[in-house]
């Protein structure tokens, strides 16, 4: 279904939720509206291939309609379990929906938690696909320390993330680029500057070098970006 949330002028815009409002539409706008999506999720597939050790717990952390989830299932090695984490009931619901109509060997648990609490163990993967930057700041550090104990030696983080940039110019050159890729997605100015304002307060991105900052401060040695695409990319830190 299409994405056009902001399609009408609104008096109340409110701040960005995760509703059904936005869960029925949450592929079309997440493709429309992050460049290199598609790509990320793919390679998600290709770094459980990799990383993925038998017997232990793969984590995909927000995990929205389950897109990463599918891929981290379809690649996992023998005895896995695979488990996606939402606190939108709106979300997690779709995704049960959507993947228990997928077969495989690999059990698959869909929890309705928030991932700030919710106890990690014995992981050799774990994905936050475009979920810290909603996070709350001050509980950022905690759940990446979190993802550190919990992975196994040799286990891996794939943390994709909006990027704020220190340099003005750098800042300006790029975010006019995503700008031009959604205008190029179809989005108008007017559902661009409403989904702007609505999310404002609620996405606060973080510069690479600040994440690679806390990634460094809770133990990870290896770690760097994998992927990139104007002001969108990701990391991988290995343990
Ligand atoms: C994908 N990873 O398709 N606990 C649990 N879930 C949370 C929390 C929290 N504290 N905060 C936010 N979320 C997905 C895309 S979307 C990214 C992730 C986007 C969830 C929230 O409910 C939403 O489903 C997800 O994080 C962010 O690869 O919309 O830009």
């Amino acid at each position: 279904m299409q994405d056009n949330i902001f399609a009408v002028p609104r008096a109340n815009l409110g701040d960005f939720t995760f509703d059904d409002t936005v869960a029925n539409v949450f592929p079309d706008m997440i493709k429309r509206s992050v460049p290199g999506y598609s790509n990320i999720v793919q390679a998600i597939g290709m770094f459980t291939k990799k990383h993925a050790q038998e017997n232990t717990n793969l984590y995909d952390l927000g995990c929205s309609l389950g897109a990463c989830t599918i891929e981290m299932r379809r690649n996992a090695p023998k005895n896995c379990k695979v488990i996606g984490i939402d606190n939108s009931n709106a979300m997690l619901k779709r995704a049960k929906d959507i993947i228990l109509n997928y077969k495989s060997e690999t059990p698959v648990a869909l929890e309705l938690a928030d991932i700030t609490t919710y106890p990690l163990e014995n992981a050799s993967v774990i994905v936050l696909n475009f979920v810290l930057q909603f996070i709350p700041m001050e509980l950022r550090d905690n759940l990446i320390k979190k993802i550190y104990d919990a992975l196994t030696p040799g286990g891996i983080l794939v943390l994709s993330e909006k990027f704020a940039f220190p340099d003005e110019r750098i800042k300006t050159a790029l975010y006019d680029l995503h700008l031009d890729f959604k205008r190029a997605n179809g989005y108008s100015e007017l559902e661009i500057a409403q989904k702007r304002s609505s999310i404002e307060n609620v996405l606060i991105p973080e510069t690479i070098a600040k994440h690679k900052e806390r990634l460094a401060q809770v133990g990870f040695n290896s770690m760097d970006v994998w992927f990139q695409c104007f002001n969108f990319g990701s990391f991988i830190a290995i343990k």
